[in-house]
């Protein structure tokens, strides 16, 4: 067997994207619909294409399609209604298996996920027996193939992971970056759609190697932070970094934890301790999964359980404990106790991001535009 040698200084990202994903779950709850065109987004004709099975997407059928027009195209195929719980049960157990793989993995969606897998494969025997472990462990526990892409980074492994549907598997060494994408249309970056892919055409670029050697300077003119994002892409740079994957915040848009205190107390000295503890708990956290927050929010609930809460939303992501230490405190100071003593305290971060530079990168792109105009 070949042995794939990874640049040791590089990380070793995946995508895992399930194939035809709606579809492949009703194909798993009924086998006789194995190798039939189904299309599912429901029967009535109002409706619009969820997923159609690879077998549909012959017809011409795809996702977002109107279902009268499937049906015009695939007159044959076999439609069936939306089954969400269904699909949401699948989709965990898919996270259940992914998360063997690497502490640090990232739900993305319903039917896709990222894995920084650095840390694993000596493990898993090299990278070529865990990517083969992992589709053979999704097929067999829930009847679905996937396809994978394999990079240093997200960015591309996200876009690899589509070069080879169904049952896909792309690797993209270290080495062959940024010239791998060159060839490919700029329409393959994720966040390029049809008002981006029609102004870089008007500029005379329509794959990613033109992009790529379109001055910075000129992209920020022409697209502001898109800009920069863009000149990124284009040369297969993406420092973002896959969470730790934590089943108890699971839609890993907030961190938060509250505390009934022992008892209602409006002492100072008491709330600051215990504002004190769960900022500790909420940075720990927020620190594991590699992320800072933007926001902080305060929770207060009185003796006569009216509750306040107060947020603050900083210039720059931090994951510092002073920070948001610091905040909670003020918002502490200006909470109109009355009467009444506190019952419960919570401290929660919010507007969450991979990255401490992304907002100070992007706040001086504002500014740039705003200076423009
Ligand atoms: P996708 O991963 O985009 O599509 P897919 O899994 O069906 O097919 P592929 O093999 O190309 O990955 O989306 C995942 C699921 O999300 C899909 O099965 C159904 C749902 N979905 C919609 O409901 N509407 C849409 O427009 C899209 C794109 C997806
Ligand atoms: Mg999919």
């Amino acid at each position: 067997a070949t042995m794939i040698e990874w640049d040791p200084n590089q990380r070793i990202i995946l995508h895992v994207d399930l194939d035809a994903f709606f579809a492949s779950v009703e194909v798993r709850r009924n086998p006789d619909l194995r190798g039939k065109p189904i299309i599912v987004g429901g029967t009535s004709n109002r409706g619009v294409v969820s997923t159609a099975s690879y077998e549909a997407r012959e017809f011409g059928v795809h996702s977002a399609m109107p279902i009268w027009e499937a049906r015009r195209r695939c007159p044959h195929g076999i439609f069936l209604p939306v089954d969400g719980p269904a699909y949401a049960e699948y989709s965990a157990r898919a996270r259940e298996i992914l998360a063997r793989f690497s502490p640090r993995m990232d739900p993305a969606s319903i039917d896709e996920a990222y894995l920084d897998v650095t840390g694993s494969i000596r493990l898993f025997g090299g990278l070529e027996a865990l990517l083969a472990r992992i589709k053979s462990d999704i097929r067999e526990e829930l009847g679905i193939t996937i396809s994978i892409g394999c990079a240093p980074n997200r960015l591309v492994a996200k876009m690899a992971s589509d070069w080879d549907k169904p049952d896909g598997l792309s690797i993209v060494l270290p080495e062959e970056l940024p010239e791998r994408l060159f060839g490919l249309p700029v329409g393959v970056i994720p966040g390029v759609g049809g008002v981006t892919r029609e102004k870089l055409a008007q500029m005379g670029v329509t794959t990613i190697g033109q992009l790529a050697r379109v001055p910075l300077t000129l992209l920020e003119r022409h697209f502001g932070k898109h800009g920069t994002y863009l000149h990124r892409a284009a040369h297969g740079r993406d420092e973002g970094v896959v969470p730790y994957y934590e089943p108890g915040d699971d839609d890993r848009k907030q961190i938060s934890r509250e505390e009934t205190l022992a008892q209602d107390t409006r002492d100072p000295e008491v709330l600051e301790q215990r504002l004190l503890a769960l900022s500790e708990e909420v940075v720990r956290r927020l620190r594991r999964r590699g992320q800072f927050a933007r926001t902080i929010t305060l929770k207060v609930k009185l003796s006569n359980f009216r509750l306040f809460t107060r947020s603050e939303t900083l210039p720059v992501a931090t994951d510092l404990e002073d920070d948001i230490f610091a905040h909670a405190r003020e918002m502490m100071a200006k909470v109109r106790f009355g009467a009444q003593r506190a019952r419960l305290i919570g401290v929660g971060v919010s507007n969450l991001t991979d990255e401490a530079t992304a907002n100070q990168l992007s706040l001086f792109a504002e500014a740039e535009d705003r200076r423009e105009e």
